[in-house]
Order: structure tokens, then C-alpha cells, then sequence
């Protein structure tokens, strides 16, 4: 038999909004990152066709959700179009993001597309080249179903390819889908499984070959560093696979160390290094969360000048040489050398920084209980939320802890005379 060639993908989520994105600069590369999913699906298909695949597996999360209007199925099925006109064959399962309760608006789809099916497993031949393609989708966004202890056994005379939308066992992280075993997906004895819903790039197992190739392209800070599709190339029904970076926008979450550093201007300086190490891993466009930790004497400044800090890592990430960069976030997650925070005298003082610790402590635990510290929390939250936003908007429990633990160390700063409070 010849090669066969397939490419694999999983959670496009075409259409996501790209969280936290704010223009707060004209050099931000907005429309670029805004349309990220859109144009790893275009260079995707672009690649497809070059690379002469013969077919396209996509394992669910096509979509985001529900469409906001036809726009995003247009682009999509003119995607699919393209394969088409290639003569490439299309198999997609749909997964908890876009399930058929899910997606409600529909587009004729091209005639290389095979759906498959969401009230039970299905096997779709691909005559020309070979395969057997099993698949199911979802019909409900929570599918809490064993969906491949159904799945047929493989036609041996055929490459078995099998196509799952899955947490696998759990212990990937995602929420709790279509749990498998690698027993069960041995037990049907395909030659490779694409799984989707995982968004990291993932090998379960060589022998069958299961993998999640992760998502196209990154959303938020939790989807951090280079992503693509899988490239599976089977000789004599044994497959390989080659991963292909498609991503147009790659996230980055740099946990700068600034121990040791004794002044906001060292800690930039320190930062510039970092992220020149960073955009040199060849992306064009970067999403990036700056994190400072680490202890430093530094650290109240840091924290009490935190608005300064981040307009400061966001001009030095606008002269980095060629590639673009958007600052998302930067998080001031530092400590006095000393350590830990220390309220053990008697005074109103110490009382207050036991309680400010108490409640960060506490605050994961505070979220829907009656809990006794809840009134507290809230008058905090929303006197916070005014003095931090100054525009009307509630801090999250993330930001409320943040805006805890810098009440808690300049208190403490105050009370042990750590110094003054100097942005240099
Ligand atoms: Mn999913």
C-alpha cells in the first residue's frame, strides 16, 4: 500500500474571543490577535494541501459555542470548500463546545465533509485510500458517556482511525467528557485514535498511537507555547506522526524571578532580558503575562506601584525587536526576603494584618458560603473595586486576593520599617 497521509486537529474553538485583549497601545497587533483561530485555520488547510494529505480528521471543538451570527460558519464551510476543491476528504466529530444542542444554526456542508452521527458510533470509508474513520459526536455539551467502550471493532483489511472527543482518564485536567481507557481504545484494535479536548499536545500511547495534538491556536494564558496540528503518516498501516506549528499567536507566561534585585528599575531591566529570551523562539506575534516573583526588598515598591510597573513592561515590550507583543497581564507575585508576613504584635496594627492574611487565606474557600468573614469581603471587594478601577467594575476573587496581599505587605512594610515607598 502507499502512504497514506492524514492530518489530525482538535479544538479550533474558530471564533473565541481572546481573553483580556485591550488596545492599550496603536503598535498592539489587535486584528492579528482578534483573528488568530481564523488564520491557523487558513494556513492549516493551507498546509493540507501542500503536504498532499488525503484526509482531515478534526476531534470536536470546531467551534467555540453557538455562532454569533453566519459569519462563522461561512468561514468555516468555505474552509472546508477548499479541501474540497483539493480532493481532500473532511471527518469531523463535534465535542462539548460545539454539540449538536450547542450549535443550533446549520450550513450545508461541502460533499468531501463527513458529520458523523451524535445517537450512536458510526464507521465512514474512505475507499480511495483505505480508511475506516469510526467516530460519535456529542449531542449534549455534558456528555458524561464511556463513547468509545461502543465503538465497532476495526476492519482489519483497512487503516482504523478512531475519533474522539475525550477527557481520556481525567487526569489531563477539562472538564469530566467522555471518559475513556487506553484498554478500551486498544480493545478495538484501530491504528491510531485522534483525540481532541485536551488543549495540550499529548501522547497516550505508542502502540496503539493515541494522541492529542492540542489546540490550533492558544485563547488565554492557561494555553502557553507553540500549537498546531498533528501530521500522521502511515506506511504499511504503521503511522508516525510530525507535529506542525500553525499558531499565529503564541502565548507566553513568564515567571520572572526577581530575587535579589533591590529597585523597580533593576526588576525591568531584568524583565527586558527575559522577554528577548522569549520572543526568540520564532513566533511573529506574542500574548504575554509578565509574573514577578521571587523575594525582593524590592517587593512593596513593586507592589505599590504596580499600574507604573505595567506600563513600564509594556513599552519595553514594544521595542523588541521583530516580533509583536501584547502584554496582557502583569502580576506582581513577590515576597519580602524575610518571607512570611509577620502581625504578632498587640496593636490595632497587627490586628489588621491578621485579618487582611486571614482573609486571602481564606478567600477560595469564601466564594457562595456564610462564611463569617463574607460582609467583611464584601465591603472590602467593593471599596477595592472602586479604588483599583476607579470605572465601576467589580475586582475578581484573583484581583481582590492580589489587592489583599499588597494591603497586608505595605502594612507590614510600615509597621517593620522596610523602607519607604519609592518606585526607584
Ligand atoms: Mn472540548
Amino acid at each position: 500500500m502507499d502512504e497514506v497521509r492524514v492530518l489530525h486537529i482538535a479544538d479550533l474553538h474558530i471564533d473565541s474571543p481572546m481573553h483580556g485583549l485591550v488596545p492599550y497601545d496603536d503598535e498592539v497587533p489587535v486584528d492579528v490577535i482578534r483573528t488568530a483561530t481564523r488564520t491557523a485555520l487558513k494556513l492549516v488547510v493551507n498546509d493540507a494541501i501542500q503536504e498532499k494529505v488525503q484526509l482531515v480528521v478534526i476531534a470536536g471543538d470546531l467551534y467555540d459555542g453557538n455562532w454569533r451570527d453566519y459569519n462563522t460558519g461561512i468561514f468555516v464551510t468555505n474552509q472546508l470548500a477548499e479541501l474540497n476543491d483539493a480532493g481532500i476528504q473532511v471527518a469531523i466529530v463535534l465535542g462539548n463546545h460545539d454539540a449538536e444542542s450547542v450549535v443550533t444554526k446549520q450550513l450545508r456542508l461541502p460533499p468531501n465533509t463527513h458529520l458523523f452521527s451524535s445517537s450512536r458510533p458510526e464507521t465512514w470509508v474512505v475507499n480511495e485510500v483505505g480508511i475506516a474513520v469510526h467516530g460519535q459526536s456529542y449531542a449534549e455539551r455534558a456528555t458524561f458517556a464511556d463513547l468509545a467502550a461502543e465503538y465497532p471493532t476495526g476492519d482489519s483489511g483497512l487503516i482504523n482511525i478512531g475519533l474522539l472527543h475525550t477527557c481520556f482518564n481525567g487526569q489531563l485536567g477539562h472538564e469530566p467528557y467522555a471518559p475513556c481507557t487506553l484498554d478500551d481504545l486498544r480493545s478495538k484494535g484501530y491504528d491510531y485514535w485522534a483525540l481532541g479536548h485536551v488543549h495540550n499536545y499529548a501522547v497516550i500511547s505508542e502502540d496503539p498511537l493515541v494522541v492529542f495534538p492540542g489546540n490550533l491556536q492558544g485563547r488565554n494564558i492557561r494555553e502557553t507555547g507553540p500549537k498546531g496540528a498533528c501530521l500522521v503518516t502511515f506506511e504499511d498501516r504503521h503511522p508516525t506522526v510530525q507535529r506542525l506549528f500553525k499558531d499565529v499567536v503564541q502565548w507566553e507566561h513568564v515567571q520572572l524571578d526577581v530575587s535579589g534585585v533591590t529597585s523597580i528599575d533593576d526588576s525591568l531591566d531584568r524583565c527586558r532580558d527575559e522577554l528577548l529570551r522569549v520572543v526568540e523562539s520564532g513566533s511573529e506575534v506574542y500574548a504575554i503575562r509578565v509574573e514577578f516573583v521571587g523575594a525582593t526588598v524590592a517587593n512593596q515598591a513593586l507592589r505599590a506601584h504596580r499600574e507604573h510597573l505595567s506600563a513600564e513592561v509594556r513599552i519595553l515590550a514594544n521595542n523588541l525587536g521583530g516580533a509583536e507583543v501584547w502584554i496582557e497581564k502583569v502580576v506582581v507575585s513577590t515576597d519580602s526576603p524575610k518571607g512570611q508576613l509577620d502581625f504578632t504584635g498587640d496593636g490595632v496594627a497587627g490586628e489588621i494584618g491578621r485579618v487582611l492574611v486571614e482573609l486571602q487565606d481564606d478567600l477560595p474557600s469564601l466564594a457562595g458560603t456564610d462564611h463569617p468573614r463574607l460582609p467583611e469581603l464584601s465591603s472590602l471587594r467593593s471599596q477595592l473595586s472602586a479604588a483599583r478601577s476607579g470605572i465601576g467594575e467589580t475586582l475578581n476573587d484573583e484581583e481582590l486576593s492580589e489587592g489583599l496581599r499588597d494591603a497586608a505587605e505595605i502594612l507590614a512594610a510600615l509597621l517593620g520599617g522596610e523602607g519607604s515607598f519609592d518606585a526607584n
